[in-house]
Order: structure tokens, then C-alpha cells, then sequence
């Protein structure tokens, strides 16, 4: 206990410099995205359903609305949830953070590389549970920018 309280502790006075925040919520059965840096910037994002899936997009892991960030940037990733517990987990990242109503899990990251990392709600959330993954595209910072704009208009 002793060993585990402490690294508990100074996990919590850590505070690596960030350079753009993003509050990540969830919902059932969908997250919510919300850049507080850039004033006004935030959406939902739902599963792709069949109708509107187009050739090369992944059955059951694509979004209406993926959620762009850049590359090379200390993001700082505030998660919670708006009602029942559920889990925004990367696998690829190796990420996994449980969303819950009231707490919000904070970790930072920085990619290094552009891509496409797609993830999934990993608590069991309720009936439509497996129809909340995540989609995060990670682009040039330009771009981003570009992104933004676009959607802000
Ligand atoms: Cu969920």
C-alpha cells in the first residue's frame, strides 16, 4: 500500500506542460468531444450505421464524427462520463480510462506519428454498449487547424 499511495500522490502533483486540452464524455451510447481551447468546439460522435458506410470504412468502428488532433502536441485528455460508467480505451495506445459521471480521469499524450487509431467503450455500459467506438485521426497541426475551421463553420 505504502509504495502504491505514494506514486499515487505524486501522479497527481505531475503537470506536464499541455498545449491543448480535450474533454472527452461519454453518453449512452455515444461520446461527446469538447476542445475548451478552441472556443465553441464540440460534437458527438456516434457509430457509422450501414446506410451511410462507404468502401474502406470498418463495419461496427467508424464514426459520423471522428475526432481529429495533431501530431507532436502535449494533448491533455479530461474524460468523463454523462451518465453510467464507461471506459475510452485505445488499444493500440494502450490506453484505457474509465469514464465516470463525476471523476474525471486525466491523462496527457503526444503522438508521434499521423494515423488513425480507432478504440472502443470497454465497460460493460448497457444494451448498445458495443455501439460506441472511438475514431481518433491524428493530422498535421495545419490541418488540424483546417479541421477546426471546418468544423466551427
Ligand atoms: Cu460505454
Amino acid at each position: 500500500m505504502i509504495p502504491s499511495l505514494s506514486l499515487l500522490y505524486y501522479y497527481g502533483l505531475m503537470n506536464v506542460e499541455n498545449q491543448l486540452t480535450l474533454k472527452v464524455v461519454g453518453h449512452q451510447w455515444y461520446w461527446s468531444y469538447d476542445f475548451s481551447d478552441v472556443g465553441g468546439l464540440d460534437f458527438d460522435s456516434y457509430i457509422k450505421s450501414l446506410d451511410i458506410l462507404v468502401l474502406g470504412d470498418f463495419r461496427q468502428f467508424d464514426v459520423d464524427n471522428r475526432c481529429c488532433l495533431p501530431v507532436d502536441v502535449n494533448i491533455r485528455f479530461c474524460v468523463s462520463s454523462g451518465d453510467v460508467i464507461h471506459a475510452w480505451a485505445l488499444n493500440s495506445l494502450g490506453v484505457k480510462l474509465d469514464a465516470i459521471r463525476g471523476i474525471i480521469s486525466v491523462f496527457i499524450y503526444n503522438f508521434p506519428v499521423v494515423g488513425v487509431f480507432y478504440g472502443q467503450c470497454s465497460e460493460i455500459c448497457g444494451a448498445n454498449h458495443r455501439f460506441m467506438p472511438i475514431v481518433l485521426e491524428i493530422t498535421l497541426f495545419d490541418l488540424f487547424k483546417e479541421w477546426c475551421f471546418f468544423i466551427l463553420d
